[in-house]
């Protein structure tokens, strides 16, 4: 053990490869909501997308259920700096939810339950890269981290994955969600630390 193994060791704790600048990894599940959690009895749970014609596309639970479901892992990076590597989830592709929604519009504001809202371009919901979940680790997912269902977009940071998703609404321009507001990025790549605006 000389100075070349000391040496490698540094850049592995200097730098995992997985961890986007300024992030540390964490083994726990922190819990972030501004507000109180929602509760939302599945019977009265609704997923929506409307587009700038007015049309809405709708899902109960049930449809929702019935649609190709996916396993996906993912590693999760929050803006206040914990990641969380490997993770995993089960839900519905948002290029399944996307199918038969014609639009022009290149952005989207999600909106949950409670009155949470985040902003994303569309294309970073489409493409493999989103999903609304509602299972993590196997098991349904737990009211504090967005069950019934959640929106997930692991490739940004974590505040844009909004929990309690009732819908997606497009819209022509990109319009500042809840934190966005309050002075967070428009976008919220990790990897290029955009962290606020
Ligand atoms: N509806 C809603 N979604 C939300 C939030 C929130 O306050 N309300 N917080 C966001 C933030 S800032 C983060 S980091 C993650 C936290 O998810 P977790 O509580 O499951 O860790 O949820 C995001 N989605
Ligand atoms: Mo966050």
């Amino acid at each position: 053990m000389g100075i070349i193994s000391s040496g490698f060791r540094g850049r592995r704790q200097a730098g995992n490869p997985a961890l986007p600048p300024g992030q540390h990894e964490t083994e726990g599940f922190p819990v972030l909501t501004a507000g109180p959690a929602p509760n939302i009895p599945l019977d009265e749970w609704e997923f929506f997308i409307s587009t700038e014609t007015g049309q809405r596309h709708a899902w109960s639970w049930e449809s929702f259920m019935a649609l190709p479901q996916a396993d996906i892992r993912a590693d999760i990076h929050c803006v206040t700096s914990w990641s969380r590597l490997g993770t995993s989830w089960r839900g519905v592709s948002l290029d399944v939810l996307f199918e038969d929604v014609q639009t022009s519009c290149r952005f989207a504001t999600a909106h949950s339950y409670g009155g949470y809202t985040t902003n994303l371009p569309l294309e970073d919901l489409l493409g493999g890269r989103a999903w609304v979940a509602w299972a993590f680790d196997g098991e349904r997912l737990e009211r504090a981290h967005g069950g019934p269902a959640r929106l997930l977009v692991p490739h940004l940071y974590f505040w844009k994955s909004a929990k309690w998703i009732n819908g997606i609404e497009l819209t022509q321009d990109d319009v500042p969600g809840f934190w966005e507001s309050n002075g967070y990025h428009l976008h919220g790549d990790p990897w290029r630390e955009e962290r606020y605006s």
